[in-house]
């Protein structure tokens, strides 16, 4: 299929620069330099505190969690006595939950423990805990009709607890927040054992992923799984969002489709492909961290100002473009420099376009995606005085650093995927924590 564009977003004039549909870095913003306590940028009071590289895997600022398992596998944890009575609840609605949690023949943690076997076997990862490894490891070894039945089943059990997060999640800090993946299961497996390696069910922060799971890498299918698995495992705890990569057109022209036909063979693939796809369509579109910090993979929406707009978006969402303007906005939007917009701006202007526009303050048609809207200054002000929000984390564009602030920091990029399209750019996550917002980079090599 031909590449995609806005339908009624795209007006005559616009400039036909060639549209790129995936994240790309951007020709001109310059890259931060590479992290240090040098280079610590003020933006909350105290300002961001940027861990340099190699600190985060010496363990600061990462939460010491000493728990202590029964031989029923039963957490013995006085400090987690609230997350037991949502535990509670849960156990009300899905059976046995609480005590699965811990049980390694629970279908989550039977697929996080293959794929943590699986990473070390196909992409090196270095497990801190030496496992005993199955000799025979690989996709097509393995049977796949019985492993495409514990897929589907995982994606069902997300299913259950996906619907429940709704169109815009409210996240407590404090958050890790992930952007984009792109089976990259080399460094999602590395973000394991240096952030929650006592596994996901024994988290303490929430760990909000900002989509893009799948194509581009190798290993989407395992990058997804092994999401869905930690959010059965501890729903409250782990948040996934939706990317523009989460949706079937763009995986035609990608790879997750050929990735899952290769991996499952056509029919099977296909089966667990669509699968794959129904968990997208109800995945949430953004998040809210303390009621201050607005989430999303792209950015802000022209066509809604204020978040509770957001909160009536259809689920299940399976053709955005058309289903939610506001929706695929979010997905795809990019922030630009106020020199870009006026540049950008001049171009339409130039060809005649601009009377369309003048009516959306602080947008622009994204020439570089060939759909949805640059946003620039103005419209973050706005959005962020119309929610009392304070800033904007998105992903959505690679940046060698792992990372961009822009506008002064009101808006920050965060890409999480190392050696993206077999380049050189480093992953970088940010640590959200009361009144502080620390960006920090992994070494994941
Ligand atoms: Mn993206």
């Amino acid at each position: 299929m031909s590449r995609k564009k806005g339908k009624s977003e795209k007006p005559a004039g616009i400039p036909t620069t060639t549209p790129s549909l995936d994240s790309t870095p951007s020709q001109t913003d310059t890259p931060s330099p590479r992290i240090g306590r040098q280079n610590t940028e003020n933006i909350y009071g105290g300002g961001v505190v940027n861990i340099g590289t190699g600190n985060i895997a010496k363990g600061k600022y990462i939460e010491k969690q000493i728990v202590k398992l029964h031989s029923e596998h039963m957490i013995n944890d006085d400090q987690e006595e609230k997350q037991d009575e949502k535990m509670q609840n849960l156990l009300k609605t899905s059976n046995s939950h609480g005590i699965s949690q811990f049980n390694p023949d629970f279908l989550p943690n039977r697929m996080i423990n293959w794929i943590r076997d699986f990473s070390v076997a196909a992409c090196g990862v270095k497990l801190k805990r030496k496992r005993t490894l199955p000799k025979e490891l690989t996709w097509t070894k393995t049977d796949r009709e019985k492993l495409s039945t514990t897929i589907i089943k995982l994606c069902q059990d997300a299913q259950h607890l996906l619907q429940k997060d709704g169109r815009v999640i409210k996240v407590n800090s404090p958050t890790y927040v992930f952007g984009d993946i792109h089976g990259n299961l080399h460094d999602l497996i590395t973000y394991e054992q240096i952030l929650w390696d006592k596994g996901p069910a024994c988290v303490r922060t929430s760990i909000l992923f900002l989509g893009d799971y799948v194509d581009r890498g190798e290993f989407g299918i395992e990058c997804i799984m092994y999401l869905l698995a930690c959010k059965v495992l501890n729903p409250d705890k782990f948040y996934l969002l939706r990317g523009n990569h989460e949706l079937r057109p763009i995986q035609t022209v990608f790879t997750f489709q050929k990735e899952c036909f290769e991996k499952f063979g056509k029919n099977i693939g296909q089966t667990i492909w669509e699968k794959c796809n129904e968990v997208f369509d109800i995945l949430p579109l953004c998040a809210v961290i303390d009621d201050s910090v607005f989430c999303a993979h792209g950015g802000i929406p022209t066509s809604a100002t204020k978040i509770e707009e957001l909160y009536n978006i259809p689920m299940p969402l399976n053709d955005p473009e058309n289903q939610s303007p506001a929706a695929w906005e979010i997905l795809w939007n990019d922030p630009v420099s106020a020199k870009e917009f006026s540049d950008y701006a001049e171009m339409i202007r130039l060809q005649g376009g601009s009377s369309a526009f003048s009516s959306l303050q602080g947008f622009l048609p994204n020439t570089k995606r060939g759909t949805a809207y640059y946003f620039n200054e103005d419209a973050v002000a706005n959005f962020l005085s119309a929610n009392n929000f304070s800033h904007i984390i998105r992903a959505h564009e690679m940046f060698p650093p792992g990372f961009q602030f822009h506008m002064g920091g009101k808006v920050i990029t965060v890409f999480s995927s190392s050696k993206y399209c077999n380049g050189n750019n480093e992953a970088a996550a940010i640590f959200v924590e009361q009144q502080r917002i620390r960006v920090f980079q992994i070494q994941t090599w």
